[in-house]
């Protein structure tokens, strides 16, 4: 490490931006360590020797313009920019209400290379968001370069979706440089070292224990009957002819803990309708669940959902709920009813170029965190299994992960779905996958039911045990 590295190490330290003891985290964790490096900016001697380490590190580097993740990145960008002579821009952290609306303030143009500095690198969450800003306003993503990588495996993180990272420090340089200025006893840091070396994600519950740490009833249901019925497979069906319906639900019934309706889409929705789907939801032990998507304001989808033809909250005890409407709809749908119900958000979808971004994938999350009441968990889906990992570690151990976009044949079908393996599904995460075509459009859906049934179920009991 070169002196200048030393340097900034013992100088952080120094003014107290580096921290060791003990600190409880915002998620509620003790850390041995701390790093706050909001305060640099008042010390331009700090700053003098981050933007030479920053330049050094830059001198290689292919790009047109560069950012820095605001705040504390942000006066660092501004200095290398002018000292690189390359035009800086920045994301604000909200859109501009009025005016442009934009995002991204400073000129650029679109297809070139934007380089992205911040302080911390520690789950890459806020870089995937920073990158996605950039990109949404057309700029390339290429490299971030970090003053202080804490994470465990953040290079390889950023690595999923195709980015480099490259930082200045380590943890272990700040534990060497500290521990041989006499300034950090060994036990301390071998504290350091084992917590850094346990990945961010939380541990992994079982099953039994993320049943006991479930509050809400309806989800509780939810895994109750999964177990019971040792099935994790939610059967979508989508046909248009009733007999259609109850021939294909009869025969698939004993393998699925759930059936997913989409009740418009049937030709004919006479009055015996819901008294034949609860008494066959009772003779096979399955759930209904209807996914009508609601995605209005809370006065217009608490109609939706108890009045009109459908009568929805009569017989669906769960239905899906996209957030675009913000979290009133929750109210709109659940509140003052007299009967259990809850919802699914989605969090992510499977279809081709869908519009869910990180950023919107993040804030239905923390809603859906919030309103357990209401909330049994997610619809999402991902590109592989490190990504649905990183989107699955997100989601609180007492809510569900439905995963639909699953087929074991066919990878799409022409109209912008997109399938995963089932044994991808739930390696990522997945607490249940929605099939639908795989089943009903085959020649013998008890049967298909049965190998989508077992290949879950067999995938998801070696996880949880
Ligand atoms: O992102 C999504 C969300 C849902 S709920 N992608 C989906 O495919 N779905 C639903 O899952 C979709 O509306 C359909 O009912 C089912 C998938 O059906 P399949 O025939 O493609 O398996």
């Amino acid at each position: 490490m070169n002196t200048e590295k030393r340097n900034l190490v013992l100088d952080l330290h120094r003014i107290g931006a580096l921290k060791f003891g003990e600190f409880k985290l915002k998620s509620g964790a003790r850390s041995p360590f701390y790093i706050d490096l909001r305060s640099i900016i008042s010390y331009p001697e700090i700053i003098k020797n981050i933007v030479g380490l920053l330049k050094a590190e830059l001198a290689d580097k292919q790009f047109d313009v560069i950012t820095g993740i605001p705040y504390t990145a942000l006066p660092l960008a501004a200095q290398v920019s002018v000292e690189m002579n390359v035009p800086l821009v920045y994301q604000r952290k909200e859109a501009k209400a009025y005016g442009t609306g934009k995002l991204i303030e400073g000129h650029f143009e679109k297809g070139q290379t934007c380089l992205i500095i911040d302080d911390l690198i520690t789950t890459g969450e806020s870089k995937f968001e920073a990158a996605e800003g950039m990109v949404q306003a057309g700029l390339k993503v290429k490299d971030f370069v970090c003053l202080i990588d804490r994470s465990y495996n953040g290079a390889e993180i950023l690595k999923t979706k195709g980015y480099d990272l490259q930082s200045i420090i380590t943890v272990e340089d700040m534990l060497t440089v500290l521990g041989e200025e006499g300034k950090l006893d060994d036990d301390l840091a071998q504290k350091v070292r084992e917590f850094v070396g346990t990945p961010v994600e939380k541990p992994q519950l079982s099953f039994n224990q993320r049943m006991r740490s479930t509050e809400s009833p309806m989800t509780l249901k939810l895994m109750e009957t999964m177990l019971r019925k040792q099935s994790n497979l939610v059967l979508s069906l989508d046909v248009e002819g009733v007999n259609d319906f109850f021939d294909i639900l009869e025969k698939t019934g004993p393998e699925i803990f759930m059936v997913k309706t989409h009740v418009d889409i049937l030709e004919e929705f006479r009055g015996d309708f819901v008294p034949r789907l609860k008494a066959l939801a009772e003779k096979h032990d399955f759930i209904i669940f209807e996914d009508r998507k609601f995605a209005d304001i809370g006065s217009t989808v608490r109609k939706q959902f108890r009045s009109g033809e459908f009568k929805i909250s009569e017989w669906a005890e769960y239905v899906t709920v996209h957030m675009i409407a913000g979290e009133a709809i929750l109210d709109g749908l659940f509140g003052d009813l007299d009967v259990p119900r809850a919802g699914f958000l989605l969090a992510r979808m499977s279809a081709k170029g869908n519009l869910i971004s990180e950023n919107y994938t993040r804030q239905v999350l923390d809603i859906g965190k919030r309103r357990q009441d209401c909330v049994a968990g997610y619809i999402g889906h991902g590109a592989n299994i490190d990504d649905i990992q990183r989107f699955k570690a997100k989601i609180p151990q007492n809510q569900l992960l439905l995963m639909p976009g699953v087929n074991l044949d066919t990878k799409g079908d022409g109209l912008g779905q997109q399938y995963l393996s089932v044994e991808d599904a739930i390696a990522g995460g997945a607490d249940a996958i929605i099939v639908g075509r795989g089943i009903v459009a085959s020649d013998d859906p008890a049967a298909q039911a049965k190998r989508y049934r077992e290949a879950a179920w067999n995938a998801f009991k070696a996880k949880i045990n």
